[in-house]
């Protein structure tokens, strides 16, 4: 075997396009008792992929080394996406007839594909490297859809430490930072000259994500009710959005960006060198009545490849018509009475509510 292979690794991730990479064993990390208990507590809400079990029942993203029993190490790849623009809760993106997607999902591509085609790039260098050295090897490459919490094990691959907002934070650049994996069946260890394993927590005394999420969503430092995260109801949450939920989304349309715009970690994050994540024309602080009054084809041309497509066009003009409820902007009045109408009964039904919140204003 190649003894200077996690180096090797590293500098292939690096030539991929990752900004990070580390590796972890294959362990019951003690963060993965938590995950049993949360899906018991329906923290997850309808994300039912989350409930996915192995044959003996337990849940398949709490139990790798029993899911893929032939892997030992998994390398932690992670890329930097920041582009410069501005936070959701600066003063720019104040304007009433506007709304928010979030940061990540801005570009013309998906990060599952962007990251994937990277992972995969690593992958075959693996293959090439040591082919000669072993003929059993096995490798599979991971974006959100492995059995496994990608922090967790980003967390002991040295990637950076998990924050009190639930994200990975890297000391250099922040929180803005898409994860990948790859499970392998070799025997890697991470022992390049680095004391600083797991990455050390560096949120210290600071509660600032927590004091600023407007929905409570995170419930205790590191723990997150997903049925109360923005990021949930506006991507994840199919059909009506509950009631008492809606006045707490602001003018979020696609997911929520605060508990990382207000961290302090992330005032000097460096913009991203991979040009495929710049924004698309249009989707920083989009116009809400633009978003509302959407039809499939124009959704199709202007979110083909986009993670915005998750949410379809029903969600998306959903969340912008609660949007639109609650801007505070009267002159949304008579478009709205008119979605009130609308074909698609889910965005009625938020119409005839944005109405009521707007009419209610003195
Ligand atoms: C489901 C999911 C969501 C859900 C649930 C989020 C969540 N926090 O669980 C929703 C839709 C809300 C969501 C939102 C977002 N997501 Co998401 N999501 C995932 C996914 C697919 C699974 C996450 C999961 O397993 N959650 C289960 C819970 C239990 O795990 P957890 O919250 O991470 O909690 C662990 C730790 O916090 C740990 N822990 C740490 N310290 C402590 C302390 C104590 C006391 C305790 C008890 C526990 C604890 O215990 C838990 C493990 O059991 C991952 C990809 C993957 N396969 O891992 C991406 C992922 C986490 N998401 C990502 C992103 C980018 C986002 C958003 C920023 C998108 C956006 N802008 O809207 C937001 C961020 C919201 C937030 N604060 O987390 C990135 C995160 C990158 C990063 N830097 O961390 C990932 C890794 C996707 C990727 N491949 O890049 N997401
Ligand atoms: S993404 Fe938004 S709603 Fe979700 S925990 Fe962070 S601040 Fe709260
Ligand atoms: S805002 Fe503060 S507590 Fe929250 S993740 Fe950042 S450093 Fe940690």
């Amino acid at each position: 075997m190649l003894t200077d292979l996690p180096a090797r690794i590293k500098q292939h991730a690096r030539e991929a396009g990752f900004d990070l990479c580390g590796i972890a064993p294959v362990v019951d990390f003690g963060e993965l008792n938590v995950f049993p208990s949360w899906i018991a507590e329906g923290k997850h809400g309808e994300m039912k992929y989350m409930e996915a079990r192995d044959d003996r029942g337990e849940l398949k993203r709490a139990a790798l080394a029993r899911v893929a029993p032939w892997a030992r190490s998994v390398i932690v790849c992670a890329i930097n996406y920041n582009t410069a623009h501005p936070y959701s809760n600066q003063v720019e993106v104040k304007d009433r007839s506007r709304g928010w997607i979030s940061r990540y999902a801005w570009a013309h591509v998906d990060y599952h594909d962007a990251v994937l085609g990277r992972l995969k790039q690593v992958e075959d260098d693996l293959r090439k490297l040591i082919a000669a050295n072993s003929n059993s090897l096995q490798l599979r490459s991971y974006v959100d859809t492995g059995p496994l919490i990608e922090r967790v094990y980003a967390k002991y691959a040295g990637v950076g430490w998990i924050g009190k907002n639930t994200c990975i934070i890297n000391q250099k650049l922040g929180s803005w930072l898409f994860l990948g994996v790859i499970l392998t069946s070799l025997e890697l260890s991470n022992d390049d000259g680095r004391a600083d394993l797991p990455a050390p927590d560096r949120c210290g005394t600071c509660t600032r994500c927590i004091a600023a999420c407007p929905t409570h969503a995170i419930v205790a430092p590191g723990q997150l009710d997903a049925r109360l995260c923005i990021s949930y109801l506006t991507i994840e949450k199919r059909g009506e959005i509950p009631d008492e939920m809606r006045s707490g989304m602001g003018r979020h349309v696609f997911g929520c960006d605060i508990c990382q715009d207000v961290c302090p970690w992330n005032r000097k994050a460096p913009v991203t060198s991979a040009a495929e994540f710049e924004a698309r024309d249009g989707l920083v602080n989009p116009a809400l009545d633009w978003l509302a009054e959407m039809q499939q084809p124009e959704f199709r041309e202007v979110f083909r490849g986009s993670p915005v497509s998750r949410a379809k066009l029903s969600g998306l003009r959903r969340n912008a018509v609660i949007a639109m409820g609650n801007s505070g902007n009267k002159k949304f009045i008579s478009t709205l009475e008119r979605l009130s109408e609308d074909s698609d009964p889910v965005v009625a039904e938020h119409a005839c509510w944005a109405v009521a919140e707007l009419s209610d204003l003195p």
